[in-house]
């Protein structure tokens, strides 16, 4: 099933920290979009949830040197 997870990325201080998360998370097997905002601190990610999980993605954001969580 496609579904949208919004989660909160903590760490991100300058628009390349945005793009490195955005990188890293398009680059998932299952992400088909991420969009991430520094001024919240929020990214928005559409993946395929029979192929990457909330908690894959919690974790590759934690893999980076940010810190992750699920907001729903
Ligand atoms: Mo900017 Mo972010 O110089 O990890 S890239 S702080």
């Amino acid at each position: 099933d496609t579904l949208i997870g919004q989660f909160s990325i903590g760490g991100m201080t300058c628009a390349a920290c945005v793009n490195s998360v955005e990188g890293i998370l398009r680059a998932l097997p299952g992400v088909n979009r991420a969009v991430v905002a520094l001024a919240t601190s929020l990214g928005e990610v559409e993946y395929d949830s029979t192929i990457i999980s909330k908690d894959d993605i919690v974790n590759a954001i934690e893999d980076a040197g940010f810190e992750g969580s699920l907001i729903q």
